[in-house]
């Protein structure tokens, strides 16, 4: 356990995950809970940057600890907890942001990306969601973040900041690096492939959620959107539509992307997409199954994210009581 690296997640739980949160985040937290001491968050404070319903997000934010857990992580190896149970996140926020620019969050492209679709609520809260993102990571002395590739530039910036604190309040913080897989990083949109497939997304066509049952799984995969060539094959430059079906199928059936290639050689698109909607309504099943079953036992769900907060915080406690010695807070003991 001790020699373990720390490895920090999180997840918003704004609206239900898509197929793009489970292949580029939350299967991969799966994957690497042997090999990490692992720590995976659901991250309300941030989700309060967009406007949401309040009664929506406590159920949400539930839902998804369910999610979690019915995909796999185990909460006896993990912590799991809800950033807002841990103080010290909203703390350390208020310390990193006196040595954040307003220019290195103004450009960051979430932000941007966020303002536009937005536009008549873009707050400060927006803009500083990276460095909330920041102490989540820095609280724990993580050493490695799996992420999807749209979280690239968040990543930087943690890295950015932990460096200039170090040097300019002595060495403190662990600098992080995030884990990007190669394959399903960002999981394109179903309606135009050259988007990243969103849980914000009007079209509900445009995406899978992971509360959708099979039959709109598989209507949805039919309408994806590819391109007017028949051949199936790995190209995601000049065939984003087919490579985004590719990956996911790679991903719901456990076979590589060589492998999937081979499959549905000489196949048509349409009887690909049907298979393709399949597996992934196949992978799900027994997800939702699981999940369903967890949301009826309110109590048991209660405990684990209590349970993972008091970890939590023993860890995040003694960071931040650290940084607050070094900036030249005075502590009366
Ligand atoms: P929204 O799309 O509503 O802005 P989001 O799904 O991007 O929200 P989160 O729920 O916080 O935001 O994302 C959690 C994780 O899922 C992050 O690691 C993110 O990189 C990853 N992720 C999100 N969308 C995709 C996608 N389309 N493909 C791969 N990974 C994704
Ligand atoms: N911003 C992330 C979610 C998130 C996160 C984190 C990811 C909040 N805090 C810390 C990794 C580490 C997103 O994917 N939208």
């Amino acid at each position: 356990m001790l020699d373990k690296k720390t490895l920090f997640s999180a997840v918003q739980p704004s609206g239900v995950p898509t197929i793009g949160n489970y292949v580029g985040a939350i299967n991969n937290f799966v994957k690497l809970q042997d090999d990490y001491n692992c720590i995976y968050s659901i991250a309300d404070l941030h989700c309060l940057t967009v406007r949401q319903n309040p009664a929506e997000l406590r159920q949400a934010t539930l839902g998804l600890l369910a999610l979690y857990i019915a995909c796999g992580i185990d909460p006896e190896k993990c912590i799991m907890f809800v950033q807002s149970h841990v103080h010290e996140h909203a703390e350390l926020t208020w310390v990193l942001n006196t040595i954040t620019y307003p220019g290195e969050l103004n450009r960051m492209t979430q932000f941007k990306d966020k303002s536009r679709s937005h536009a008549d609520n873009v707050n400060m809260g927006l803009m500083d969601y990276p460095v909330l993102m920041a102490s989540d990571i820095l609280l724990y002395g993580t050493s490695v973040v799996p992420v999807g590739a749209d979280q690239k530039q968040h990543i930087e910036l943690t890295r950015d900041l932990a460096i200039r604190f170090n040097s300019r309040y002595s060495d403190t913080f662990i600098v992080p690096e995030g884990i990007i897989p190669k394959y399903g990083a960002k999981i394109m949109s179903l309606a135009d492939p050259t988007k990243k497939m969103s849980k914000s997304d009007e079209n509900l066509n445009a995406f899978i959620s992971l509360y959708d049952d099979t039959d709109t799984i598989i209507r949805k995969f039919k309408r994806a959107v590819t391109d007017s060539d028949t051949k199936i094959y790995f190209d995601p430059e000049n065939k984003a539509g087919i490579s985004n079906l590719l990956t996911i199928y790679s991903v719901f059936a456990g076979v590589s992307i060589d492998e999937a290639v081979r499959q549905f050689e000489g196949k048509g698109y349409g009887d690909f997409k049907i298979k393709v909607g399949e597996a992934v309504a196949e992978g799900l099943k027994p997800i939702t199954e699981k999940r369903l079953e967890l949301m009826k036992n309110k109590d048991y769900l209660n405990k684990v994210m209590i349970d993972g907060a008091e970890k939590a915080s023993r860890i995040a406690r003694k960071t931040l009581s650290k940084v607050y010695r070094k900036v030249g807070l005075y502590r009366a003991e």
